[in-house]
């Protein structure tokens, strides 16, 4: 396998982390790419340009961090990532969702910073950053209520995830203000090994 990533993407932090976590990582290349750039070795293998972006031993390539995890979890033995025969683990997917559409959020605020200040929408900026507000808050209490805690499955990855991106990448954001439980339990997952090892680097 091939996995084309960038360091500071949360989606393909995801994918970083389940290698680890499910005991791939080794027997997986890695290349990190450019982005928004014609010239990026990413746009052979996708055309799309987004990262994570993986390239599969018969040399089908898949895209989509969550169709990525699906696919891990048909080459390992262990407790799967999401949920697989539909019988009982519906909670683990509500919870995912939310956390990935945190990280839709966050990504399309970030992006209105981005750029040049007389291209910005404060109506977009004000309707993200409400969306992120919202959610978070739905988090704490999800998460002060025992939610998101256990193995690492795909819900815990994205929020990690998320919140790291949000930590690191998207400071203008102060996500930790009036969420004390959030940002213990973001502190914990972020001395997992699989974490540490794929910590984006801050902007
Ligand atoms: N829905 C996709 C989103 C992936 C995505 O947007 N990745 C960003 C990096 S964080 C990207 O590659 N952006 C490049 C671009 O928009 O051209 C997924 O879950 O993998």
């Amino acid at each position: 396998m091939k996995l084309f990533y960038v360091a500071g993407s949360p989606y393909a932090r995801m994918v970083r982390v389940a290698l680890i976590e499910l005991g791939l990582d080794a027997q997986t290349d890695k290349q990190e790419v450019t982005l928004r750039d014609p010239e990026s070795a990413l746009l052979p293998y996708n055309p799309v340009g987004r990262v994570p972006t993986l390239q599969i031993e018969n040399g089908v390539v898949l895209t989509e961090s969550l169709l990525i995890l699906s696919y891990l979890d048909t080459r390992h033995s262990g407790q799967p990532l999401l949920p697989r025969d539909g019988s009982d683990d519906w909670i683990t997917l509500s919870r995912l969702g939310k956390a990935m559409g945190l990280i839709d959020g966050l990504a399309v605020w970030n992006r209105e910073l981005r750029r040049p200040v007389q291209e910005r929408s404060p109506g977009m900026q004000a309707l993200e950053s409400t969306r992120a507000a919202r959610t978070l808050d739905a988090l704490e209490n999800a998460v002060a209520g025992g939610a998101y805690t256990g193995r690492l499955d795909a819900a815990r990855i994205a929020l990690g995830a998320a919140l790291g991106w949000s930590e690191r990448r998207h400071r203008t954001f102060k996500w930790r203000e009036g969420r004390p439980v959030l940002g213990a339990w973001y502190d914990e997952i972020e001395t997992t090994p699989s974490f540490r090892a794929t910590l984006p680097p801050i902007v």
